[in-house]
């Protein structure tokens, strides 16, 4: 039994009602103090004493008291789309499954999960499926995520293991980010990072195709050309051994395979002349990188979605691990290769085998772990092949069959690859459900034929396992709302009505138990996940358990930190494999129709399809809109105007975006958000366009590179809708919600005419509310605005396009509690109440401080984000955008300072 450090006085500092809980968001897994303000929301601070964060959040996560409110939430049971009872729905769907198994067999059934649910979620629903209903066609959103990192460390390691720590963060000296935006997605480890540079003197490398927010950082930015690290990183293993900079005792010790990878990395890139010819890099950068790795003991090289998410994702990681295995730089201190997590539980799920071609505990499907599992569960009916992978169950589901779904915590509508042919697919089903904390998004669109209210963050209890394996408790702050219920009592309320037994739980804890139990369940050593110090956890302990990082035998209460400095690989003979990786190639060329390459990815204050970050306004303010980022030389090429719109398509669809012409992309190259849905905006589902080439070894999507082209589209009318509740507008038009005060605001472009948009602008008001209005149709300008109560609900405002009146000459009025006969005059004026200006969007999430006013305190003699900080207070929170202040100075010096 561990000795579990209980919760210590600090996590009261918020008030006695603080509850120590973890981030719900990305896989830094941050911890947070969340203290209810009794109104529904919560207080929220960074835990000091949680050693992922020490006290420390990003913009999302800071935001995260205003993504709670309940007026977006599903808070009963659905049956055919109207409200029923828990006992209705559970029965509807346990009868539902047991009659397709009887009928087709148990690949006709299929659990599609996520990264974000809780491990005792993900435990139930993989035992479930793969234990009992006797189908492996379990798989999740990670797929299309982590898949190919798990593939890749198998494939090195014989096990899916992360060698290294954050602590490793701070003692490096060399940071080599490869297809990872940190500064945004990773806010809390890349600042972990600037501090150590800053202590250090360490350096960082960016590979990413093209410069973002984490480029500001880099002593050496390397816009690779899409698809080539693998070609990047053979160069590097040619040149370390060239250059005699091999760990030979290492490599003869705890190794095979180095020759062939040695032999094929020459194949691929012999110099460092061929790899930048290859990488269409400089041969200076790329020889200046080589020296620099090849130079630095300590070194971390973290990689993300450009190289997992890739039709060669596994060889990109294995190319990665090649370099370190062959310098034996893993598992010491300052070094190592360090996959970053996505999604907050993104390692539970690999833990509890949430893959469908994976065992729970780091099992897989070789006939003597199917049989341990069998045995430890007592299952009847255990699956004995590897089940579905997203994309092949979504086309299973299109063929007919899959006829049954459950869909828990993602929203595949919208985050699969041909996201179209995906949503059409879900129709098809005989079965469809969703367990969701929202009423409404693409996913739901599709209407299920039953909905699970899920209870969100802030009302479930379990945990979650961040990037360095560290297992952190979510804690419940706040009652369950209405009829929702955890997910895992879903799973296991229909496991017993099929007739299972072994689902009996009347707790997380019993859960976690069980699971901790099945990790050490003859284990012996011989997997690396391995809990038998928590065998036995009671529930006191578990409600009190302090972050802790796996492995946890029973004997080492400390877990450990880091895996294979001294070999001890989980493969047959105990030695890594080097891996000869395949040349690089994308798996589609661009082509006379289709002559871009669309790359599709995160921008920095919103998460996947905003669910919730949509919800916050001091989170809606950064990116207003789905931007589309490309080169002025392309703009020009396709006739786009910088700030008008475009549409881009491929050969699985199309999508609308507001235009930036940026050097940050280089020609050819095109990058749109993932965000925005049709809940969200006229039409912009990145997910449409992508194509479904996938990694031949991990099954993950290649979602960074779909041959794409783009045309120019306008509107006669340029303006704004204002609204207190965010519905989707006519689609023959391009509008975009953002959380603003009070409610929603809509940047749109319009045709049609007054009274068809008076129609629209009714829908989102209260029958009897008044309207006022001013219509000039000379100049095309027609602004109208409904008020109930006295109080502003809705509001539009039209000009002839491409000039246009931005929201925020509506503020105040739409701020204000009453307006008065004045006020309702003045606010039709197009000079907002005060005749204030609009400064534009924030640039500091956390302070809502806006571009305007940065560049007026830039303007007036703040050349640094500190002095920027010590007069507006941007950036002394979370410090997300302390990048775009950089940023901001440098484009306004006439000399930008070296960085
Ligand atoms: N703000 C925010 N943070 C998040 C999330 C979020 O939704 N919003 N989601 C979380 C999740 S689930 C995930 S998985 C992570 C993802 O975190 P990241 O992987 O950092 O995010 P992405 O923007 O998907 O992609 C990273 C970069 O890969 C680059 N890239 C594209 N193609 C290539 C290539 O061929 N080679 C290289 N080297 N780079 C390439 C892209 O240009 C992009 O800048 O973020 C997590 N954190
Ligand atoms: N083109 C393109 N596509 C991508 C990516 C990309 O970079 N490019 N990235 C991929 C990656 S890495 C990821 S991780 C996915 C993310 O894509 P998704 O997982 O589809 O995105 P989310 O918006 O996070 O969806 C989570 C859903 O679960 C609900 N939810 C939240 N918490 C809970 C809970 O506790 N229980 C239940 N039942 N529901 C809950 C939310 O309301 C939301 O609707 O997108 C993938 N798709
Ligand atoms: S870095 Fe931000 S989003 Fe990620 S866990 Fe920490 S606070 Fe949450
Ligand atoms: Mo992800």
């Amino acid at each position: 039994m561990n000795e579990l450090s209980p919760v210590s006085g600090a996590a009261r500092r918020a008030g006695d009602a603080a509850t120590r809980t973890t981030c719900p968001y990305c896989g830094v897994g941050c911890g947070v103090l969340a203290a209810p303000d009794g109104y529904g929301g919560a207080a929220i601070e960074g835990d000091k004493d949680h050693p992922s964060n020490f006290g420390r959040l990003c913009s999302k996560g800071s935001a995260l008291g205003e993504t709670l409110a309940l007026e977006t939430r599903q808070l009963f049971p659905l049956l055919d789309g109207a409200r029923c009872g828990w006992d209705a729905a559970l029965d509807h769907v346990a009868s539902g499954f047991s009659r397709i198994v009887e009928r087709h067999g148990p690949k006709a059934v299929a659990f599609y999960l996520s990264g974000q649910l809780l491990t005792e979620d993900y435990y139930v629903a993989n035992k479930l499926m793969k234990g009992f209903i006797g189908s492996a066609n379990v798989d999740t959103n990670s797929r299309l995520c982590m898949s190919s990192s798990v593939a890749g460390h198998k494939r090195a390691f014989g096990s899916d293991t992360v060698p290294g720590c954050y602590e490793d963060l701070d003692e490096a000296d060399l940071y080599v980010l490869v297809g990872s935006n940190a500064a945004w997605c990773h806010p809390i480890l890349h600042q972990r990072m600037t501090r150590a540079m800053d202590a250090r003197g360490g350096k960082l490398v960016n590979v990413d195709p093209r410069r973002t927010a984490t480029s500001e950082a880099a002593a050496l930015q390397l816009s690779v050309r899409p698809g080539e690290d693998g070609a990047l990183f053979s160069g590097l293993l040619v040149h370390l051994a060239d250059a005699g900079r091999l760990d030979r005792a290492f490599i003869d010790a705890h190794t095979q395979g180095f020759e062939a990878a040695l032999a094929r990395a020459r194949e691929i890139a012999p110099s460092a002349a061929a790899t930048a010819a290859r990488t269409s890099l400089a041969e200076a950068d790329v020889a200046r990188f080589f020296e620099m790795w090849a130079g630095t003991e300590r070194v971390v090289t973290l990689y993300s979605q450009g190289v997992n998410q890739s039709a060669q994702g596994v060889d990109k990681v294995n190319a990665i691990l090649n370099c370190h295995l062959a310098t034996g730089r893993i598992g010491r201190p300052g070094m190592g290769p360090f996959s970053l997590t996505g999604q907050p539980n993104a390692m539970g799920g690999r833990e509890v085998g949430g893959l469908a071609n994976q065992l729970a505990a780091h099992m897989g499907f070789s006939p003597p772990e199917i049989d341990r599992v069998r045995r430890f569960w007592s299952a009847p009916n255990m699956a004995r092949e590897e089940g579905l992978t997203a994309t092949s169950m979504f086309d299973a589901i299109a063929r007919g069959e899959v006829r049954a779904l459950w869909v828990m915590g993602t929203n595949p509508a919208v985050s699969l690859p041909r996201a179209d042919h995906a949503r059409e697919a879900l129709r098809r089903l005989e079965l469809f459900v969703v367990s969701e904390n929202v009423a409404s998004n693409d996913t739901l669109g599709a209407r299920p034929h039953v909905v699970f209210p899920a209870a969100g963050w802030g009302e479930k209890d379990g945990t979650v396992t961040n990037s360095e394996r560290r297992i952190s408790r979510q804690r419940a702050f706040l009652p369950p709302p209405g009829e929702v219920r955890a997910d895992w009592r879903a799973i296991c309320g229909v496991a017993r009505r099929m007739g299972f037994s072994g689902f009996d739980y009347s707790s997380p804890a019993e859960i976690f138990a069980e699971h901790a139990a099945l990790s050490a369940f003859e284990n012996d050593g011989t997997r690396d996940f391995d809990l038998s110090g928590l065998v036995g956890l009671a529930a006191q302990d578990y409600d009190r358990m302090a972050p802790a990082q796996w492995p946890l035998p029973a004997g080492e209460p400390a877990g450990r930190k880091r895996f294979f400095s001294e070999g001890g690989f989980f493969t047959a003979g105990g030695r890594a494999n080097f891996v000869a990786i395949a040349p690089p190639r994308l798996p589609e060329a661009t082509s006379e129709q289709f002559p871009l390459l669309l790359n599709t990815g995160r921008v920095r204050d919103q998460w996947h399809t905003m669910t919730r970050t949509g919800l916050s306004q001091r989170l809606g303010g950064h990116m207003s809109e789905p931007t589309l980022l490309v080169n002025p030389a392309d703009a020009d090429r396709f006739a786009l105007r910088d700030g008008g719109l475009a549409r881009v398509s491929s050969a699985h669809g199309s999508a609308v975006f507001r235009v930036k012409a940026t050097t940050a992309q280089d020609e050819g190259d095109i990058f749109a958000p993932i965000h925005w849905s049709d809940e969200t905006a006229s039409a912009a589902r990145a997910g449409a366009l992508v194509h479904a080439f996938v990694d031949p070894v991990s099954k993950q999507p290649d979602s960074k590179a779909t041959p794409a082209t783009m045309t120019p589209v306008s509107f006669a009318r340029a303006g704004f809708v204002l609204s207190r509740r965010r519905t989707p507008l006519p689609r023959d038009s391009y509008w975009a919600w953002e959380a603003i005060e009070g409610g929603y605001a809509a940047r749109v472009e319009v045709d049609g005419a007054d009274g068809f948009w008076l129609a629209a602008l009714r829908a989102l008001a209260p029958e009897d509310a008044e309207l006022v209005s001013f219509s000039d149709a000379t100049r095309g300008v027609f602004r109208a605005a409904l008020v109930s109560d006295g109080r502003l609900t809705a509001a539009m405002f039209l000009g002839p396009a491409p000039n246009e009146t931005r929201w925020g000459v509506m503020r105040e009025a739409f701020a204000a509690e009453r307006l008065d006969g004045a006020a309702r005059r003045l606010m039709l004026s197009g000079r907002g109440l005060s005749g204030a200006p609009d400064l534009g969007p924030n640039v500091c999430a956390c302070f809502g401080v806006p571009h305007g006013a940065i560049l007026a305190a830039v303007a007036d003699g703040c050349r640094d984000p500190a002095a920027i900080g010590a007069r507006l207070k941007a950036g002394t929170n979370c410090g997300s955008c302390i990048p775009e202040m950089k940023r901001m100075i440098a484009a306004f010096q006439p000399e930008p300072a070296a960085a």
